[in-house]
């Protein structure tokens, strides 16, 4: 085989991979373009890919995953560390040797009559201080198309790599997507990933949830920074000050639309912009100065196609326009272009739908033209709001930290903790209606800490530490400040209360004006909440008034005395590896609302 690289433990590496997998052929990616376009033209002759209307979405193809691979199997994955303890009551647990042996006897032969691709690649700008490399095997060309769009992929990666053995090792087999071994296994202590038997991407792309959250939150824990399930965007004032937020919210509860959002009429009149640094992960440490610096270790976003369109998200649909890869979404078949639920008001009536099957427009049925969870993989280079701090390898000074989730009832709109290590608690009990990123019920309300549940790489108690001990070596004026929001509250008739999206705005304008202690607040039993008044609602006028926006500020005692509940049967499921901090809070908020 011909190699890209000495490095003799890639190499060692890549001896034992190939004599298990036994491929007929090996590719190494380059990250050249020629070298793509190549792989996409022999993937549109498989199938695999279909070049989409190169006028209208130039460079865009669609691809469709087996119909019971739609989305990431939390019940499948696994941390492997070598005791149930280190992975937590949170996570599935199996043996590391035992599970080394089950992959491989699935894996093994399994590339035979297929090509392995290998992909060098880096999480954040290459080079980076705060970036890391992996390599991943594959014998998708979908992978390798997402992986060049969503990672910095090719030969430049292993020249920074040299002689390195720091980086994760990454084996994805499709096998026969067979749901029943399908294993998405992490083993932190070895920075290795192995996945087999699907082929959807949070399963498959493993620079992104299996690398840049499961192993790196492992990394982080024992060298002292954080990788977190958060986006991170610049809000610029009208004085031309940009400040940065970090802002945590489950799978499919916002996170990009945030990140992208336009700002309201008046606040663009009068000059603010966002601008999008990252959509979904962060990898934050303290730099020189005392404060705390995020990058986004992405190159692009894996984002939530149905709901986006020209109104909800703008940016996000400019984005897809070029050098897009879209997943399980509808086929408009007059026009060979894409579309998804949310999208516009006009189905296609001549499409096949997210599994191929002829499909009419037929939107009143419970058959959707695209799947839920259907996603486009699209350039971040593409997004018209992207931050110029995008590339800056020292990444960007976080101002806030906010957490929220889907909740109809209780979780009011926004409220600030009283410290640092409120702020942990908050984000610790972070809880959220489960969404079709997943697969499994859709709706219910299950505990999602840091928006972290299916992503933490070990025991939750212990990653609270790590919050918490982060906030020690913090100086309190240097630290971001920690906010809860909830977009998703909605009346007794069910519908949302808050127009969200672009209007988000205007929570955001608080919290940054409470890190600037430029406005005050009321302390409430749960912590800091806005007077009603200090929340602009003008230009609002037929979907918020001052009376529901006070119904989105109030505190139900007796809902809450419920969840003080639920809190402590969660906590007791932990274990004693949560902090007493977190316990104290806990002792707070339950005397506070009693
Ligand atoms: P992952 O990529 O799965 O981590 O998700 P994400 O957090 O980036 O979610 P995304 O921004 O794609 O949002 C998913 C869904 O939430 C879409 O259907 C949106 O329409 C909806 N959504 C986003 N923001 C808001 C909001 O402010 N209000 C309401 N009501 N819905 C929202
Ligand atoms: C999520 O589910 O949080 C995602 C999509 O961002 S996936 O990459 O599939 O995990
Ligand atoms: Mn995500």
């Amino acid at each position: 085989m011909e190699r890209l690289t000495k490095n003799p433990t890639v190499n060692a590496w890549l001896d034992e991979r190939i004599a298990l997998l036994c491929p007929d052929n090996i590719v190494w990616i380059t990250g050249e373009k020629s070298q793509l376009d190549e792989l996409k033209e022999e993937a549109c002759k498989t199938g695999e890919l279909i070049k989409l209307n190169q006028e209208l979405l130039p460079e865009c193809y669609l691809h469709r995953t087996a119909v019971n691979d739609v989305a990431r199997v939390e019940a499948r994955t696994f941390i492997c560390t070598p005791t149930k303890e280190e992975a937590g009551p949170l996570n599935n647990w199996m043996d590391p040797a035992e599970t080394y042996k089950m992959l491989d006897d699935i894996a093994r032969g399994s590339y035979k009559g297929r090509t392995m691709y290998i992909i060098p690649y880096s999480m954040g700008p290459i080079g980076s201080p705060l970036a890391k490399i992996g390599i991943e095997i594959t014998d998708s060309i979908y992978v390798v198309a997402n992986m060049a769009i969503m990672t910095r992929v090719g030969t430049k990666v292993l020249e920074v790599l040299g002689d390195s053995d720091d980086w994760v090792r990454g084996t994805h087999c499709k096998c026969d997507i067979d749901a029943e071994k399908r294993y998405i296994c992490q083993f932190p202590q070895d920075n290795t990933i192995y996945s087999v038997n699907s082929g959807y991407g949070g399963n498959v792309l493993l620079g992104k949830k299996c690398f840049a959250l499961r192993i790196a939150s492992y990394q982080a824990m024992k060298e002292g920074w954080q990788a977190e399930h958060m986006l991170i965007l610049g809000l610029q004032n009208p004085k031309g000050e940009t400040k940065y937020i970090c802002a945590a919210f489950p799978s499919a509860c916002g996170k990009t639309n945030l990140a992208m959002m336009i700002p309201p009429e008046g606040y663009k009149k009068d000059g603010y912009k966002v601008f999008t640094v990252g959509d979904d992960i962060s990898w934050i440490r303290k730099g020189a100065d005392g404060r705390l610096y995020a990058i986004n270790p992405e190159n692009g976003f894996f984002g939530v196609a149905p709901g986006t369109n020209d109104k909800s998200n703008p940016n996000a649909l400019a984005t897809t326009k070029r050098g897009t890869i879209f997943t399980n979404v509808c086929h408009n078949l007059d026009n060979n272009t894409v579309w998804w639920e949310g999208l516009d008001k006009n189905p296609p009536t001549n499409a096949d739908d997210w599994t191929g099957v002829h499909w009419n427009g037929e939107v009143d049925t419970d058959r959707p033209g695209a799947n839920p969870n259907s996603r486009f993989t699209a350039p971040a280079v593409n997004c018209p709001c992207l931050s110029s701090e995008f590339e800056n390898p020292e990444g960007v000074p976080i101002s806030a930290f906010i957490f929220g989730g889907r909740r109809a009832k209780l979780a009011p709109l926004v409220y600030q903790s009283r410290d640092w290590n409120h702020g942990v608690f908050i984000g610790s009990v972070l809880s959220s209606e489960t969404t079709a990123a997943a697969t499994g019920a859709v709706g219910v309300v299950r505990r999602d800490p840091m928006a972290m549940r299916p992503f933490i790489g070990y025991d939750c108690g212990t990653y609270f530490k790590h919050w918490i001990d982060i906030g020690k070596t913090l100086e309190p004026e240097k630290a971001p400040k920690i906010f809860n929001v909830n977009w998703f509250r909605k009346d007794d008739e069910g519908h949302f209360m808050w127009p969200g999206f672009g209007d988000n705005l205007r929570v955001l304008e608080w919290i940054i004006k409470r890190c600037d202690g430029e406005v005050d607040a009321v302390e409430t039993e749960i912590g800091f909440m806005p007077k009603p008044e200090d929340i602009n609602i003008e230009g609002l006028e037929d979907e918020v008034t001052l009376d529901s926006l006070k119904s989105m500020l109030s505190v139900d005692k007796s809902l809450w005395q419920e969840e003080v509940k639920g809190i402590e049967e969660f906590y007791a499921s932990l274990g004693d590896t949560v902090p007493a901090e977190l316990h104290a809070c806990l002792d707070t908020l339950k005397k506070n609302v009693e």
